[in-house]
């Protein structure tokens, strides 16, 4: 199976956890909107009833277009399940998110939610993280000593870029991209860009998912 078949496979199988009555949070990226289509496709053929908080504008459109119901996060208690794509999962269940510039929203998401669920295919499973470049939500205003200070550390930054501008998030910030090529202490550098001022949000998801589905050329593996 090629990557995208892989992708459809984990996708569907998640639909499987969605239970009616749920309150659902919703990733971004492709296999969650593979996912989305085949949720929509279950809400509609058995009348489900669920509402679903969304990480980015582009994934509460398909979800509303599919005639599920989207509600902002700050009309919802508390969200049951949580179910995301990642860009890299560790043995140890860390991620790196943001691939897709929403991890900002994606991480108040997911740790408002009572269970977290990452669908990827196999691709996403490594030993070590870092290989995927990290991403880290900052506020534009300053963000240039920011990137300097990231320089000087040794962190290879560099702007994620729409086209020839500067890509905006949901939030109307920056995403600067780290390339750490091994990332031996992911809790010491989240601890780190955490308290570094104008950083507003980092890409390291750690102890956050409880289940990983994944999708392999022997079928599907459901990790927690
Ligand atoms: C989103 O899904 C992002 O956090 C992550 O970058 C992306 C993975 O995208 P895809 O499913 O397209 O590989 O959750």
């Amino acid at each position: 199976m090629d990557q995208n078949e892989l992708k459809q496979l984990v996708g569907d199988e998640a639909v499987k956890h969605i239970k009616d009555g749920m309150i659902v949070g919703l990733g971004s990226g492709s296999t969650v909107k593979l996912m989305v289509d085949s949720l929509g496709k279950r809400v509609k053929n058995e009348q489900m009833n669920i509402v679903c908080a969304s990480t980015s504008k582009r994934t509460a459109k398909q979800a509303q277009d599919l005639g599920i119901i989207v509600k902002p996060l700050d009309e919802i208690d508390q969200i049951d399940l949580t179910i995301d794509g990642a860009d890299e999962i560790s043995k140890d269940f860390d991620g790196i998110k943001g691939g897709g510039a929403a991890l900002l929203w994606e991480k108040i998401v997911a740790t408002n939610s009572k269970k977290d669920l990452w669908i990827v295919d196999e691709s996403k499973m490594v030993d070590k993280l870092g290989k995927f470049p990290l991403p880290v939500e900052v506020i534009p205003f300053g963000s240039s000593h920011l990137f300097e200070r990231f320089e000087k550390m040794g962190y290879k930054p560099t702007y994620r870029m729409n086209g020839d501008s500067m890509l905006r998030t949901d939030s109307d910030n920056y995403i600067i991209d780290l390339h750490l090529g091994e990332i031996d202490q992911p809790n010491e550098l989240a601890d780190q860009l955490s308290n570094m001022t104008g950083v507003v949000e980092h890409g390291l998801f750690l102890n956050i998912v409880n289940t990983v589905i994944v999708g392999t050329q022997h079928g599907i593996k459901t990790l927690s």
